[in-house]
């Protein structure tokens, strides 16, 4: 894809162009971080040409639009991401090399734009970049938080939060749009008036408002001139109210004002699969909504003036509950301000939204009290109270005198707001995101929703983009998959991996293949030397398990396995075992407590096990610091071996899981979210398995779980690792420091049952599965072709597929082509 800009000459005078009217400086001046700025300019020069020529050619096309609604995109860095996407990435690699800079470096300054959590974050991203890529008109609808997922420090073993003041430096690709502001309304009472007809009219007063202004953020598809847009609000104060209340001396009001502004896009909650329930975070949820659907609806009536047919042109996608509001935000428009009865707007309503589940935990299910939803939001209460009592009315006309079914499915229940329930009744599709989660939605979660209205159920398999996590990630093995194939069209058709298989019994190519994995083990093993100070082997297995810290991923299943090796090894040294770099990478949220006790124990293990020298360096445990996109863009290409490996039904699909499969390595897990699709796909030879099913999981649990004391009385080598816990072993003789992880594999706590999350239950299988893992690592040829063999089969977990299936199942979009003559 020929750009006028990436011409090395023009290119490089652009960079110095702005290193001179940015800072003053001669390139030679600059700061590294001052290049990246110049850099990422000169590159901005080159996308807003294509963001203008996309806008121009939807403004004649006239396409369908996806408004993809998440209080989260975790885009991570933008750089390196639009030049490859522009597919300019190694002429300007080189035009900086022929400056003396290295785009390496410069790619290191740009901070993480870390706008989310982790799983349901980076989905939405990777949708962005499939939606660009495979020209169909989207919008990411989201915050502009000015502080994303906090940085992690480990200090003593301990998780420390630090700010991630992200903006810092400035961002060099958004564009303010203040142009395209909105106010949304927050509190006050509703007033009702009639006007001459009779009819009846809805007037929130005294409400507190702030000003809602769009951030565009580009989202460059790959090789063909669309660039779509990210819009992530901030929030200011009402300028002309603030000065009305100081004139009236009203300056509590005023600051208020300012504040509520400053509050809202303040931080991103870091909570992962578990609601925070905060005031401010259903603010945070309606604030970026209302601004989203007003801005939508103002470009349909633009363009197309009758608001009838927005659900031909316009479809909001809910990512997870979170932006639910929408529905009744939507209702609003249509009923107060443009006047609709309440049947046209809710006809348009639910033909125009959509609702995706990410997840069946109970603690990360969405319910809202009543007094505090009615509070702030007065207006869209009362409106959710009309659905429900319409939704009601329609469970009772179905289910005559099952009130049962009434008190499990209304929305409004218990003193709270169900959110799920208000997106499954409004909307037109309901989505999980792997085949196993979606039919534990279908059969168990949602299962009275699913009898009622089974058309709406669907499955979407998540999808990574193998822009990033292959081109980005691993430039080695890209090069090297292109070569093999013989064609670069897998990076727009992942299927085209399969094409690898032939390359299967060739030995050349499985030790070029292996070559490449251990040169990014080396690269990750200097990335672990610079910030963890841990010298690792790269011909050690690197066994990982990178993802959020959370007690069904079960990282403490896999610590427990660490400890239990490390007393094998000393216990009998002269077993055989191949060595082992067992790598940790998680962020807890900030209030888990138990989450942040198993880092502080994975950091204590790593110290004595990595500080024992009578083991020869056999086994090292390292926790990565930080773990976010860029560094796990590294860790991904190194791993040998992809740890997946939560309780049985709790882990919705996982995404991690793809990316580590793409690059070649296989998954030791459960048969748990899209790892079974994974199997499916690469076959049970070539995944490490093990663990009880889903099924089992939900039969114990419906029947009280297990007693975790059969297997610590029955089984020395478990009870001797969990009785290490608390005499001290891993806590310098402090029997108290992991007493809380004890009590949790052992004892019934409160509402909480024992081993609720089945470690030792899964014990004895994981061990099994690990030591098949290393006996097949032990076998190099095995191995290598076992490990191409994931690469080969990856083609389905691309987000493009995932994408597609969106989009022929569920929003209808139309096909956009950029036309490079004109
Ligand atoms: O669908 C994306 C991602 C899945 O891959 C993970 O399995 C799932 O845990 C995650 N879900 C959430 C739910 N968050 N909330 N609330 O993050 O979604």
């Amino acid at each position: 894809m020929y750009n006028p800009r990436f011409e090395k000459d023009v290119f490089k005078r652009d960079v110095r162009n702005n290193v001179k009217t940015l800072f003053r400086k001669e390139v030679e001046e600059a700061t590294p971080q001052q290049l990246f700025q110049a850099v990422s300019y000169a590159v901005k020069e080159a996308i807003i040409d294509d963001w203008l020529a996309t806008q121009k050619q939807y403004e004649k096309d006239d396409p369908k639009t996806v408004y993809y609604m998440s209080m989260e995109f975790l885009l991570g860095r933008a750089l390196g991401n639009n030049l490859i996407n522009m597919t300019a990435y190694k002429e300007v690699k080189e035009a900086l090399e022929e400056m003396g800079i290295d785009l390496n470096v410069i790619e290191d300054q740009e901070p993480d734009p870390a706008l989310g959590n982790g799983g349901l974050g980076r989905l939405a991203a990777c949708f962005l970049d499939s939606l660009a890529t495979l020209g169909y008109a989207s919008y990411g609808c989201g915050i502009r938080y000015r502080y994303g997922m906090f940085k992690q420090k480990i200090r003593d073993g301990y998780q420390v939060e630090a700010p991630d003041n992200w903006l810092k430096d400035g961002n060099p690709f958004e564009l303010r749009r203040p142009e395209y502001a909105k106010e949304v309304r927050f509190g006050g009472n509703i007033r009702v008036e009639y006007d001459e007809t009779g009819k009846t009219h809805f007037v929130q007063e005294n409400y507190e408002s702030v000003m809602a202004i769009p951030y565009d953020y580009p989202i460059v598809g790959y090789g063909n001139h669309i660039v779509n847009t990210l819009r992530i609000w901030d929030a200011e104060a009402i300028v002309d109210f603030q000065l009305d209340s100081f004139d009236r001396g009203d300056y509590h009001k005023a600051v208020e004002q300012e504040n509520l502004a400053k509050n809202i896009v303040e931080v991103l909650y870091p909570n992962d699969n578990h609601i925070a329930g905060k005031e401010l975070r259903l603010k945070q949820q309606y604030f970026f909504v209302s601004a989203s659907i007003q801005a939508a609806i103002t470009k349909f009536k633009k363009k197309h003036g009758d608001i009838s047919k927005l659900p031909e042109k316009v479809t909001f996608q809910m990512n997870d509950t979170h932006p639910t509001v929408a529905v009744a935000e939507l209702m609003r428009i249509l009923l107060d301000e443009e006047n609709l009865g309440w049947n046209e707007a809710w006809d348009i309503t639910t033909k125009c939204c959509a609702y995706t589940n990410h997840t069946i935990m109970a603690e990360a299910l969405e319910k809202w009290p009543i007094n505090l939803f009615s509070r702030l939001l007065p207006r869209i209460y009362q409106i959710i109270q009309e659905i429900d009592r319409r939704f009601v009315e329609q469970v009772r006309a179905q289910y005559p005198g099952n009130e049962e079914k009434v008190k499990k499915m209304a929305i409004l229940m218990d003193g709270q707001v169900k959110m799920a329930h208000l997106a499954i009744v409004a909307g037109y599709s309901v989505n999980g995101v792997a085949k196993l989660h979606t039919e534990i939605l279908k059969n168990q979660e949602l299962k009275d929703f699913y009898q009622m209205m089974p058309e709406k159920f669907n499955n979407k398999t998540n999808g990574i983009t193998q822009r990033r996590f292959l081109m980005h990630a691993n430039p080695l093995l890209a090069d090297w998959v292109t070569e093999k194939l013989g064609t670069k069209e897998w990076i727009t058709d992942l299927s085209k991996m399969s094409g690898l298989k032939e390359w299967l019994d060739d030995e050349e190519a499985l030790k070029e293949f292996m070559t490449i994995k251990f040169k990014n083990k080396e690269r990750l093993a200097a990335y672990i030397k610079e910030h963890n100070g841990v010298e690792v082997d790269p011909r050690s297995i690197f066994d990982v398990q990178v993802k959020r810290l959370h007690e069904y991923k079960r990282q403490l299943l896999n610590i427990l396995h660490v400890m239990y090796l490390y007393n094998q090894i000393k216990e009998h040294p002269e077993m055989s075992f191949y060595p082992k770099t067992y790598i940790f990478g998680a962020k807890a949220s900030a209030g888990y407590i138990r989450a942040k006790e198993i880092i502080k124990l994975i950091n204590s293990v790593a110290d004595v096990i990595n500080n024992d020298r009578s083991i020869n360096g056999k086994l090292k445990v390292v926790f990565i610091e930080d773990y976010r996109v860029s560094n796990a863009e590294l860790i991904f290409a190194a791993a040998d071996i992809s740890e997946q490996i939560s309780t049985a039904s709790k882990e919705a699909s996982g995404t991690g899981n793809m990316k580590f499969m793409m690059n070649g390595a296989p998954t030791l897990g459960t048969m748990d979210g899209a790892n079974v699709e994974i199997v499916d796909e690469v076959g049970i030879d070539n995944a490490f398995i093990f663990g009880l099913s889903a099924d089992e999981v939900i039969n114990y649990e419906q029947n009280g779980g297990y007693n975790p004391y059969d297997i610590y009385n029955n089984d020395p080598d478990i009870r001797r690792v969990v009785d290490q816990l608390v005499d001290g072993t891993y806590a310098n003789g402090d029997k108290e420091m992991y007493r809380d992880l004890y009590n949790s594999l052992l004892n019934n706590q409160g509402g909480a049952r024992a081993d609720m999350y089945f470690i030792l239950k899964d014990f004895r299988s994981y061990a099994d599965a690990q030591a098949r893992a290393m006996e097949a690592y032990k076998d190099t040829d095995k191995w290598a072709k076992m490990a191409l063999k994931n690469t080969a089969c990856c083609g389905k977990f691309s987000a493009d597929r995932t994408i597609q299936e969106y989009v022929d199942d569920i929003w209808h979009l139309d096909h956009v082509v950029i036309n490079e003559d004109e």
